[in-house]
C-alpha cells in the first residue's frame, strides 16, 4: 500500500442542486486534485455520500461528477478503500467491480509501513446508541433491502433526500464532546490490545487526534460539513490536517 495514506469522513455530499453544495464538491475535488498529485492512497471512512443506494442498474445521477472524480482518481493510479458508512452503507457491485473501489462493509484492517491501522465508520458505539443499532438491522436487513429495492428509483430517492432532510432538521444538538472522545477511545485501546496501534474513525463530527506516549494513536477525522479535516499518513507520522483554513 503506498503512501502518503489520505484518511477522510463524513463529507455527507447531498442530492441538492445548489451553491452550498456545487462549493463544498469544488473544494473536494481540489482535494482529490493534491492526491492525484501526491499519488498514495485513499481511505473513505464512511457517510462519504449523505445517500447512497444501488439499484441493480441505476445510480443516483446527482452524483456522477463525485463518480467521475473517483474514477479519475483510481485511472491516476490511486487506491482507494472505502469503509461503508450508515448513510452510504447500501452499495451493490458499482463502487467495486465498475469502479475498482475496495469496498468493506464493516471495518477495515491494513497494515502500511509496519502500522497495523483499524478503521470503522464508528456508528452505534456508544452506551445511548441502543435503540439505534436496533434500527440499523432493520434498515439493513433483506427484506427492507428487497422492499426499498422494490420503488422506482425516482421514487425511492425523493424518499432518502425528504429523509435526510428531515433528519438534519431534528439533528440533536451535540453532547458533551470530551465525554463523546472518552468513551470512543475505549474502543481504541480494546484494538491497541489487540494489537493495532493506530485506530481511525468517523461518524461524530470530531476532529480529534490522539498520540499515546507509546506512539499509538486514536484519530476521529471530523467532517466535511464545518471542519474540512482529513488525516495523513506520510513518513511514519500521523497527522491531522485542515484542508480549509
Ligand atoms: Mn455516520
Amino acid at each position: 500500500m503506498t503512501t502518503p495514506a489520505y484518511f477522510i469522513s463524513d463529507v455527507h455530499l447531498t442530492l441538492d442542486d445548489g451553491e452550498p453544495e456545487q462549493e463544498r464538491r469544488r473544494h473536494l475535488f481540489k482535494f482529490f486534485d493534491m492526491i492525484g498529485q501526491s499519488g498514495g492512497t485513499l481511505f473513505i471512512v464512511g457517510d462519504f455520500f449523505d445517500f447512497w443506494f444501488e439499484y441493480n442498474h441505476v445510480i443516483p445521477k446527482r452524483y456522477f461528477d463525485v463518480v467521475s472524480q473517483l474514477r479519475q482518481l483510481r485511472t491516476r493510479g490511486v487506491e482507494i478503500h472505502f469503509i461503508l458508512g450508515n448513510h452510504d452503507y447500501w452499495t451493490n457491485d458499482f463502487l467495486n467491480s465498475s469502479m475498482g473501489i475496495q469496498v468493506y462493509p464493516d471495518t477495515a484492517e491494513v497494515e502500511i509501513d509496519g502500522h497495523r491501522i483499524h478503521l470503522t465508520h464508528g456508528d452505534g458505539l456508544l452506551a445511548e446508541d441502543t435503540g439505534y443499532r436496533l434500527m440499523r438491522k432493520i434498515l439493513r436487513s433483506r427484506v427492507t433491502v428487497f422492499l426499498y429495492r422494490c420503488l422506482h428509483p425516482d421514487l425511492g430517492i425523493k424518499l432518502a433526500q425528504s429523509a435526510s432532510r428531515l433528519s438534519r432538521k431534528n439533528n440533536p444538538p451535540r453532547g458533551n464532546q470530551d465525554a463523546t472522545f472518552d468513551e470512543l477511545s475505549q474502543y481504541a485501546h480494546d484494538r491497541w490490545a489487540e494489537g493495532y496501534d493506530i485506530v481511525i474513525m468517523g461518524h461524530y463530527h470530531l476532529n480529534r487526534l490522539h498520540i499515546g506516549q507509546d506512539g499509538r494513536s486514536f484519530l476521529c477525522l471530523g467532517d466535511w460539513i464545518s471542519h474540512y479535516t482529513y488525516g495523513k499518513l506520510s513518513q511514519d507520522r500521523l497527522t491531522l490536517e485542515t484542508w480549509l483554513i
